[in-house]
C-alpha cells in the first residue's frame, strides 16, 4: 500500500464526516447562506480543528462566494491547513555521530509502547539498527509487552527489573547502543501525568543520566498524545514542553477518531512539529507527518 493510502485510509472516519457534511451543505444552498456558512463552521469545530482554523475557512468561502458564487470548500480547506501546518514536513533529527537517542514521553495509555515499537520498524525500514530500552519499570507487563513488540519488530530490549531506576536503564542501554554501534537507541518510558511533579522530575532525572554519558542526548524528545482526548491532548503538550523542552510530537490512534482535526490545532498553538501520526494498531501503522498529504487526505470530496 502507497504512503498516501495508508493516511487516507488512517484518516478516513474524519474525512468521511468532513465530505458528508460539507456536500450536505453545499448541495442544498450552493450560495452559502448565513446559516450555511454557521453550519460549516460548527461542522470543522466538530473535528477538533480549533476555533481559529474553521473562522479562516469560513472567511474564505464566504469571501470566494461573494466574488464569483463557485466555491469550493475543500480547496479552500486544503489550503489554509496546509498554510497553518507549514510547507515541510519535519524528519527526526540525527545525532552527528550514532547513536541518535530518542526519549519517548507522554501520558498514560496514549500509545508510547505501540509508538516506540513502530518507529523502531519504521527507522529498520530505512536501513538503520535500533535498540529499544524498556524505562517503564513501574506499570505491570510493561517490560513484556516492549520485549514481545521488540521480537515483532526484530530489535533487541534492554531492560532491567520491575521498580529499577529508570535512570540507570537508560544509562545502561545508552551505554549498549555506544558498544553495540547501533543507529538509534529508542527509550520507553511509564505514563505520568503532566501534573505530578515527582513523575515529572523523573522524566528529567533519565535525561539528566543520558547526558553524563552522551552531552547531547538525548537528541528527540518525542511526546506522545492521544488525538481522541482532545483539547486534553493540548494541556499535556503545555506541561510537557515546560519541563521537559519536547522536540516533536508523535499524534496517535487518528484511525479510531473523527476528530483528526485535532492534529491542526495541536501544530499551530504548540509550535512544535508533529514528527508522526498513528494510524492503526500495527507495527507499519505509524508514519512520517506530511502536512500536504495530511490536507489532502482529510478535505477530498468523494470516497474513491
Ligand atoms: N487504533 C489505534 N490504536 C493505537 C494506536 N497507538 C496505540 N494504540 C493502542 O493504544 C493502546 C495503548 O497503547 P500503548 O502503546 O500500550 O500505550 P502506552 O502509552 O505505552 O501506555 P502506558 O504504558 O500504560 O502508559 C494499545 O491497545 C495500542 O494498540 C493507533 O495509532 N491507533
Ligand atoms: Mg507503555
Amino acid at each position: 500500500m502507497g504512503l498516501f493510502q495508508k493516511f487516507r485510509d488512517g484518516l478516513r472516519k474524519t474525512q468521511q464526516k468532513l465530505a458528508t457534511e460539507i456536500t450536505r451543505i453545499v448541495t442544498r444552498a450552493p450560495k452559502l447562506d448565513a446559516d450555511s456558512l454557521e453550519e460549516l463552521e460548527a461542522v470543522l469545530i466538530s473535528t477538533d480543528i480549533g476555533i481559529d482554523t474553521a473562522v479562516k475557512i469560513v472567511e474564505q468561502t464566504k469571501e470566494a462566494a461573494r466574488q464569483s458564487g463557485q466555491v469550493d470548500v475543500f480547496a479552500i480547506a486544503r489550503a489554509e491547513i496546509e498554510r497553518e501546518l507549514g510547507v515541510s514536513s519535519h524528519g527526526l533529527v540525527k545525532a552527528p555521530t550514532p547513536p541518535t537517542v530518542i526519549l519517548v514521553a507522554g501520558v498514560n495509555g496514549t500509545g508510547k509502547t505501540t509508538s516506540t515499537a513502530k518507529l523502531a520498524h519504521w527507522l529498520k525500514g530505512q536501513g538503520n539498527t535500533v535498540l529499544l530500552a524498556a524505562c517503564d519499570t513501574f506499570r505491570a507487563a510493561a517490560i513484556e509487552q516492549l520485549k514481545i513488540w521488540g521480537q515483532r519488530v526484530g530489535c533487541e530490549v534492554i531492560a532491567g527489573q520491575y521498580g529499577a531506576d529508570s535512570a540507570a536503564i537508560a544509562y545502561d542501554a545508552l551505554e549498549a547502543a555506544i558498544n553495540r554501534h547501533v543507529d538509534y537507541l529508542i527509550i520507553d518510558t511509564a505514563g505520568r501525568l503532566h501534573t505530578k511533579k515527582n513523575l515529572m522530575e523523573e522524566m528529567k532525572k533519565m535525561h539528566r543520566s543520558l547526558q553524563k554519558k552522551v552531552p547531547t542526548a538525548p537528541h528527540e524528545i518525542l511526546l506522545v498524545l492521544d488525538s481522541t482526548t482532545g483539547s486534553n491532548a493540548l494541556n499535556q503538550a503545555r506541561e510537557f514542553h515546560q519541563t521537559l523542552g519536547v522536540t516533536g510530537l508523535v499524534v496517535t490512534k487518528l484511525d479510531g477518531t473523527a476528530k483528526g482535526g485535532i492534529v491542526v490545532a495541536i501544530a499551530r498553538e504548540l509550535k512544535i512539529p508533529v514528527k508522526f501520526i498513528g494510524l492503526g494498531e500495527q507495527a507499519d501503522d505509524l508514519q512520517p507527518f506530511d502536512p500536504k498529504q495530511f490536507a489532502e487526505a482529510l478535505f477530498v470530496e468523494s470516497d474513491s
